[in-house]
C-alpha cells in the first residue's frame, strides 16, 4: 500500500450494550479498504459530556494507517455508524448514540472544510479522547495544538476512568 497515513479514530457509545458496539466497530475497522489495524487503547467510562441527560459513555480510541483520503475514510466511518443503528436526532446535537466515530486525527493533516475538521475541533478539551490517545500514542504531536502531555490534567482520572475489564478481543 501506498502513501499510508496514521488516523486516529475516537469510538463512542452509551446506548445498546456500548462495550459490544465498541467491539464491534473495532472489528469493522478490519475490513476497510487499503487500511490496516494498528492499535486499540483499552475502553474508559465518563459522564455524559454536553448534554446530562443519558447514559454515561464508553469510548476508546483506535489507530490505523490508510491509504483512503481523509473524506473517504469519514464516509467509511459514518457507514459503520449507520450499520451500528446510529440515529441523529433532530436538535440534540450531544445526544446520546449506539456508536459515534470521530475522526479525530490524520497524519499532520491540518483542514477546515465544511464536512470535516482536522484535528477534531474539540479534542483538546475531552478526557475522553485524550486519556485514550495519550494510552496509544503517549508521544503524539497534535498538529496546530502540540505535544499530548501538555493537554493533559490530573482531574482527567477522575473525569475518565478504564473499564477493569475494558479490553476488546480482536
Ligand atoms: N460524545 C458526544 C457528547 N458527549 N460525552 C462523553 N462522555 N463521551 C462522548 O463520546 C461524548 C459525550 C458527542 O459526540
Ligand atoms: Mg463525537
Ligand atoms: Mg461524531
Amino acid at each position: 500500500m501506498s502513501h499510508l497515513r496514521r488516523a486516529y479514530i475516537g469510538l463512542g457509545s452509551n446506548l445498546g450494550e456500548p462495550l459490544l458496539q465498541i467491539g464491534a466497530a473495532w472489528r469493522q475497522l478490519s475490513k476497510l479498504p487499503q487500511t490496516q489495524r494498528v492499535a486499540l487503547s483499552q475502553c474508559y467510562q465518563s459522564r455524559p459530556w454536553g448534554d446530562p441527560d443519558q447514559p454515561d459513555y464508553i469510548n476508546a480510541v483506535a489507530a490505523l494507517d490508510t491509504a483512503l483520503p481523509p473524506h473517504e475514510l469519514l464516509t467509511e466511518l459514518l457507514a459503520i455508524e449507520l450499520r451500528q443503528g446510529r440515529e441523529r436526532l433532530a436538535g440534540r446535537r450531544n445526544g446520546p448514540r449506539t456508536l459515534d466515530l470521530d475522526l479525530l486525527m490524520y497524519g499532520d493533516e491540518v483542514l477546515h472544510s465544511a464536512g470535516l475538521e482536522l484535528p477534531h475541533p474539540r479534542i483538546s478539551e475531552r478526557p475522553f479522547v485524550l486519556l485514550p490517545l495519550a494510552e496509544i500514542a503517549p508521544g503524539i504531536v497534535i498538529p496546530g495544538i502540540g505535544p499530548i502531555s501538555s493537554l493533559l490534567r490530573t482531574d482527567f482520572a477522575s473525569l475518565c476512568w478504564p473499564l477493569k475489564h475494558g479490553a476488546v478481543a480482536p
